[in-house]
């Protein structure tokens, strides 16, 4: 496996979206080498130690989105991770120096299999896809990023959860050394978020270890984070320490903060307005200064994939 440490990546090989669409056909077209890529590669994925070190055997998925993405400089940033900064380039300023190795993730509660796992022994069982998914974010900002992770639902099936296990609950990591933004109370910390179980045996999550066909920036959420294309950007949260199977609708921390503005589901929804600001439109990042915001779509567009996870509950009642 090539592995490449962050400073000997030239700026033109991770800045320029040409040549990462180039790379993208270069993956598409080599996954269809003789038909060979769920025998031959089904071997397992292999996790780099390096920061941003390209990831071995990465199958592209049906369930990506064909628009533009966003280029590498934005995606990397322009972010929200609180633990490092409430500012959009504290995390890629704040965040350089986090070391993501060694890292363990717990696994506990409503299942048959519990137990606290290396990252590598967590990721290597399964292959590596990219999704392509539109991004929208709770502020009515929005992106397009090539994420590389594993569906979620695939993992939760190895731990066999129990049919008391009615939702799942994320944690983030909880050190304020190697966080400093958790020494301000902006929120409470451990960054928390949960989904229900028919939520999280849905074909979209994913537990993205990668953007760009390489291992995840500290900034994203290195080295392992939850992404839900159809809900507001803050369901997916980074740095992933704890996963737990509950018998109840876990608290999330942006609810903790502010319930009436941020709910459980917080699924994405242009006609349920934010009390302080409109829903209907996002700016798509990178479009420019003057780009016209453009309409953002209900489900963020995912809407035949999860529509019915919905069916008969009051959507404004469960924001
Ligand atoms: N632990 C943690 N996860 C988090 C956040 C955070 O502050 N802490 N911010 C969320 C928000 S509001 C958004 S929009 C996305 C942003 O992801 P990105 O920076 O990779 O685009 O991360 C989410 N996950
Ligand atoms: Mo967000």
């Amino acid at each position: 496996m090539l592995i490449k440490r962050s400073s000997t990546i030239k700026s033109s090989e991770i800045t320029s979206e040409d040549n990462y669409l180039n790379r993208r056909k270069f993956i598409q077209s080599s996954t269809l080498i003789g038909g060979s890529l769920l025998s031959s590669r089904l071997l397992g994925a292999n996790l780099p130690q390096e920061p941003f070190a390209e990831l071995d055997d990465v199958k592209s998925s049906l369930y990506s989105t064909d628009e533009k993405i966003n280029n590498f400089l934005d995606v990397t940033s322009y972010n929200n991770y609180y633990e490092f900064g409430t500012g959009k380039d504290d995390p890629y300023r704040n965040g350089k120096d986090f070391q993501s190795r060694p890292w363990s993730i717990e696994v506990t509660g409503e299942a048959e299999k519990t137990g606290i796992f290396d990252i590598e022994d967590f990721v290597k069982p399964y292959l590596l896809e990219e999704r392509i998914y539109r991004m929208r974010c709770v502020e009515a900002w929005s992106m397009v990023i090539p994420w590389v992770g594993i569906p979620l639902a695939d993992i939760i099936k190895s731990f066999k959860p129990l049919s008391s296990a009615t939702h799942v609950r994320f944690e983030t990591l909880h050190d304020r050394e190697r966080m400093p933004g958790q020494k301000s109370r902006v929120l409470k910390w451990p960054y928390r978020e949960g989904l229900t179980m028919a939520e999280a045996m849905n074909p979209l999550p994913l537990l993205a270890i990668g953007i760009y066909g390489r291992a995840l920036p500290n900034q994203n959420g290195a080295p392992i984070r939850l992404v839900v294309p159809w809900k507001y950007g803050f369901k997916g949260i980074k740095g992933i320490v704890k996963m737990s199977f509950v018998k109840s609708q876990p608290k999330t921390s942006w609810e903790m903060a502010a319930s009436n503005e941020y709910g459980f589901y917080a699924n994405v929804n242009p006609k349920i307005s934010h009390p302080r600001w409109s829903q209907a439109r996002e700016r798509r990042i990178g479009s420019g200064v003057f780009a016209s915001k453009q309409p953002t779509q209900m489900f963020n567009g995912y809407g035949e994939q999860v529509a019915h996870l919905y069916d008969g509950l009051n959507l404004r009642r469960h924001f």
